[in-house]
């Protein structure tokens, strides 16, 4: 347990107190619930996940040394939506983060739903390593559900279509693992889309043969280059870990493979991973675990962009270069504006 030293500094990233200077790794959390579709209460997942950050070890193993270990890490604002619909939430929401994707910078966002993915995704536009073209950029996802459904309830931006609609904003590709709750219509666009490799559960999981599955998605990771968004849905993680989340599935991954996940993408020297993304965590009222697994993963992505930062992979663009952004990108699309994607 941390021991909470004089300048611990409350509802903080690991309690960190502010410190001067510009940042070098924000924390963003994003308050955002509007089309989840069982459990509720994503909306505080974000600060729980803050507050139970606080009794996560700052020692890395990996990192050999104490969080900041010489980064600059701030914890912003809470983000909460003030559009009266989903549409301009998002666009809010991608304007926000879009703040973030300067070069300089690494964004760990917290959520909130998965709905946040689309959003963050046409930030990424901005960053320089991306210079415009999304098509670049590819996804890594943790996730019990495929989230490639085309609408869910009459919904193109429901959490469940958070991997399609983020295909369909750009993206180049789509890795994922942890899959184990998928409809027809998804696995229809997992086999037929070349953009997407899904690994599934039920086959990394397996106890005689999952091993093997399962390094064959660390190659996958290993064979990956240019820059990355990595999505953790936390839902990717089995149901016992994480039983405040809005949808726990059993015959998820264990925490050790999600460590293994973000160590291997971290350490991949042909990648550069510019943002990430924490989601779907519920402030556990009965105990505390699902915020703190949140918590610990979180830290990991942190002290693996730490890592990388030593290592002297991280080589920060800055740029002027202007790139184009839509700020009215989501609004464009009516309720029927499925067909128009
Ligand atoms: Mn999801």
């Amino acid at each position: 347990m941390n021991c909470m030293p004089a300048d611990f500094e409350e509802g903080a990233f690991l309690g960190l107190p502010k410190a001067s200077g510009p940042a070098d790794i924000a924390v963003v959390p994003l308050a955002y619930e509007l089309t989840t579709s069982y459990g509720t209460g994503a909306c505080d997942g974000p600060q729980a996940c803050l507050d139970a950050s606080a009794q996560v070890e700052l020692f890395d193993d990996r990192l050999g040394m104490d969080l900041p270990a010489g980064q600059i890490i701030v914890t912003e604002p809470v983000w909460e939506g003030q559009a009266p619909t989903l549409r301009e939430q998002l666009d809010e929401m991608a304007a926000h983060a879009r703040s973030y994707y300067t070069g300089d910078l690494f964004p760990l966002f917290l959520g909130g739903e998965h709905g946040i993915l689309p959003p963050l995704i046409h930030a990424a536009r901005s960053h320089p390593a991306v210079g415009g073209d999304l098509a670049k950029l590819t996804i890594v996802q943790l996730d019990a559900h495929a989230d490639l459904r085309s609408s869910l309830d009459d919904e193109i931006f429901s959490h469940a279509c958070a991997a399609s609609r983020s295909l369909d904003v750009g993206a180049g590709r789509l890795l994922q693992a942890g899959v184990r709750a998928y409809s027809e219509e998804e696995l229809i666009r997992i086999k037929t889309d070349e953009r997407i490799t899904t690994s599934f559960a039920k086959a990394t999981q397996h106890p005689h043969t999952g091993a093997k599955a399962w390094q064959a998605w660390l190659d996958e990771l290993r064979s990956l280059s240019g820059p990355v968004h990595f999505t953790l849905d936390i839902d990717g993680l089995d149901g016992a870990l994480v039983p405040a989340t809005g949808t726990p599935v059993p015959g998820g991954l264990n925490f050790w493979q999600a460590v293994e996940t973000i160590e291997t993408l971290f350490a991949n020297p042909d990648v550069v991973v510019i943002s990430a993304d924490v989601n779907e965590i519920v402030a556990q009222t009965d105990g505390v675990l699902t915020q703190f697994t949140a918590a610990l993963l979180a830290t990991k992505i942190v002290a693996n962009h730490v890592l990388a930062r030593h290592e002297g992979r991280w080589n920060a663009i800055s740029s002027t270069k202007e790139v184009p952004f839509n700020t009215a990108f989501f609004t464009q699309f009516g309720r029927d504006g499925l067909r128009q994607f």
